[in-house]
């Protein structure tokens, strides 16, 4: 496959490209067989929206080569393009016969694994765009020389959507091996080592850690102190001090504050992934089903209370008993956060028509960032349910849960422009020039499967406004989804569907009929 690549000062610079994406690689190769995948493709989807700069292995033109000063260039180093000069990716092998594969490395050090070879630095967008405009490339095959993940082709462009959310992934793993942003060490007060896992921590890290830890002065149980990771394969170490067990109930509240603190130290570190041990459950004597349940409890609170943060964080577990022990615990949890249970209480108010009660459960998720929530809340701002109608809150309010991704504020703000222009009598083809913009991207996240729990409805915004932009085809299909849609929330007892299924009644028999 031959490319011409652009001038190298389109890619933005940065010291460690994709750090966190191979370091979620590395854990995710230390867990083996057992590893889930999401622990690396939301890593790489975070990659891909940042365009994060990667390294493709490039074979140089034999003109290219005689410019090159040999003493100051060596195979293996990255060249600088200077024109529009051709280069050959150096591509691998696919499955089938002329099929390729893309290599693309994380780092140097990932690409020094292997053989020499010249690269260049590429946006990872430029390099998924490549893949998806040849014909004959499978996909990309991530850090090919030991850590290799492939990911095809249809995965792509899925990846350059999709949010990633905070997740929380329990493991049995030596916390020295594991590839992390944030390493956290259940220290003592002194923070000058010891045994467990802060002497593990200090071997791994090597003596300089050691000589950093002195000039902190110790630090109080409960709270976090941060230094370099050293020869960890991390940006940090998070020290944090845990209690020793007594039985009293302050034991409970300085753990939680070890956890919270921890991740509020790795969060102003801008980490996107922690790894914890279980603190004080060694040497400190805390037992483990207890101390458990608080570290994830806690944790999940945090990450509850950071709806826009995207931070994985790992709880390596030294046995398989102690992952059991957190296994049971994390079970236990309650899994909706209290944002969900307000939005489902507004709108189990909402259905009887309590709309006073709606908005404030409304309001109080809303304010958390929860998007539906926001999508509701502008619908109540719209009609004036419950609260004085006020049409700028309500589109202020689809505003914040659009960029969330969510389809039904999308279609909301489309609506405004239309709603905004018969109101003031202006020009409506432009109004619904605009709406299409809303409607077009609500369409487009629901055939991604993003969020298609409101495709019926944007089916029937596609059927007002499609006409002269669809063909009959188009048309026909969409009435006959719309129909299947709303047929089917009907049955399930939404009050709203009726109206809307004699208008995708309606559509149909336009459209459908021969
Ligand atoms: N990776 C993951 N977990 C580990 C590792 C490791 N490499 N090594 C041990 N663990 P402890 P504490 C587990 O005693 O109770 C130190 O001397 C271990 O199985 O390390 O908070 C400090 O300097 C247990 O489940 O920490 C303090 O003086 C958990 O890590 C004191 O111990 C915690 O055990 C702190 O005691």
């Amino acid at each position: 496959m031959m490319m011409t690549i652009k001038q190298k000062s389109e890619v933005p610079t940065q010291a460690n490209p994709c750090r966190t994406l191979e370091r979620a690689i590395q854990t995710w190769q230390l867990l083996g067989e057992r590893a889930e995948p999401g622990i690396v493709l939301a890593h790489v989807a975070q990659a891909i929206q940042w365009n994060q700069p990667v390294l493709v292995p490039v074979c140089p033109p034999e003109e290219m080569l005689e410019q090159l000063n040999a003493d100051i260039v060596k195979v293996g180093e990255p060249l600088e393009n200077s024109g529009s000069m051709s280069l050959r990716v150096n591509m691998l092998n696919g499955e089938a016969p002329d099929a390729c594969q893309f290599p693309v490395f994380t780092s140097r050090e990932a690409m020094e694994n292997g053989p020499a070879a010249s690269s260049m630095e590429l946006p990872l967008q430029t390099v998924v765009k490549m893949v998806l405009d040849g014909d004959n490339c499978e996909g990309i095959i991530l850090n090919p020389f030991g850590q290799a993940l492939f990911l095809p082709r249809q995965m792509l462009e899925p990846l350059s959507y999709v949010r990633p959310s905070s997740r929380i992934y329990l493991m049995e793993a030596d916390i020295t091996k594991v590839g992390a942003d944030a390493i956290v060490n259940a220290a003592n007060r002194t923070l000058l080592g010891g045994g467990g896992v802060d002497g593990a921590i200090h071997r791994a890290a090597g003596p300089d850690l050691l000589a950093e830890c002195r000039g902190l002065h110790g630090c109080s149980t409960g709270e976090a102190k941060v230094t370099g990771a050293y020869r960890l394969n991390a940006d940090c170490i998070v020290h944090t001090v845990g209690p020793i067990y007594s039985g009293s109930p302050e034991d409970a509240k300085l753990l939680e504050q070890c956890y919270k603190n921890s991740m509020d130290a790795a969060w102003e570190c801008n980490c996107q992934t922690v790894a914890f041990p279980s603190i004080s459950t060694g040497a400190y004597g805390y037992p483990i089903d207890k101390a458990a349940k608080i570290a994830l409890r806690t944790v999940r609170n945090w990450l509850w209370e950071h709806p826009d943060t995207f931070m994985d964080v790992y709880f390596c577990c030294f046995s398989k008993a102690d992952l059991m022990e957190y296994q049971n615990a994390i079970i236990q949890l309650p899994d909706v956060p209290p944002d969900v249970r307000w939005t489902n209480k507004g709108v189990d108010a909402s259905e009887k028509e309590d709309y006073k009660t709606a908005v404030r459960y409304f309001k109080r998720a809303a304010a958390r960032g929860d998007s539906v929530a926001l999508s509701n809340l502008g619908i109540c701002y719209n009609l004036g349910h419950g609260i004085t109608r006020d049409r700028e809150e309500a589109r202020k309010c689809w505003v914040k849960a659009a960029v969330q991704g969510d389809v039904v504020s999308i279609c909301q703000l489309g609506d405004f422009w239309i709603t905004e222009s018969l109101e003031n009598r202006t020009d409506l083809s432009k109004a619904i020039e605009e709406a299409w913009v809303f409607y077009r991207t609500a369409y487009d996240l629901c055939q991604a499967g993003i969020n298609r729990e409101d495709y019926p409805n944007v089916c029937l915004r596609y059927l007002r406004y499609g006409e002269g932009r669809l063909s009959r085809r188009e048309l026909a299909h969409l009435a006959g989804e719309a129909v299947a849609g709303f047929q089917k929330r009907l049955e399930e007892g939404d009050p709203f569907a009726e109206k809307a299924l004699e208008e995708a009644k309606e559509y149909c028999r336009r459209y459908c009929e021969t």
